[in-house]
């Protein structure tokens, strides 16, 4: 009778914790408009999925030197809805290539801002200090 209560219970912890790791991956959106992404700066958990819509004309590509050492790059195709799940901490800024002159880009904090000093040190000039001015004014910096 006891190990049988005991087993229940061993049961039931198990699925409550698996519902928990289930549970904890979302999905979230960022809508492209004419020249922006919204919202523009966006903070999601690691093992999060971003799907950017409404993207006829645009497309999204990771800005090389600004993700995570190690994190995965991406380039969606143009014009075509995408989804991506960021799997490393840190921060993210993407862009659209053809619109990218008007500074269209977005910034994704995944977790923590872990290698926000890196990106500070690569001195961001035009479009992409834009960018980081619009991360620090999301981090209160
Ligand atoms: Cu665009």
């Amino acid at each position: 009778m006891k190990f049988g209560k005991t087993a229940i219970a061993a049961v039931f912890g198990a699925s409550t914790l698996f519902s928990a790791a289930v549970m904890a991956s979302e999905n979230h959106t960022v809508r492209a408009t004419l020249t922006t992404f919204e919202p523009t700066v966006l903070n999601i958990a690691v093992g999060d999925t971003i799907t950017w819509t409404n993207m006829a004309g645009h497309d999204s590509q990771s800005l090389e030197g600004y993700i995570p050492e190690g994190a995965s790059p991406w380039h969606s195709s143009m014009g075509d809805n995408y989804t991506h799940t960021f799997e490393q901490e840190g921060v993210y800024f993407y862009i659209c290539t053809p619109h990218w002159g008007t500074a269209m880009g977005g910034v994704v904090i995944v977790g923590e801002p872990t290698n926000y000093e890196a990106l500070v040190a690569n001195n961001p000039r035009g479009a992409t200090r834009r960018l980081m001015r619009q991360l620090d004014a999301h981090l209160g910096n």
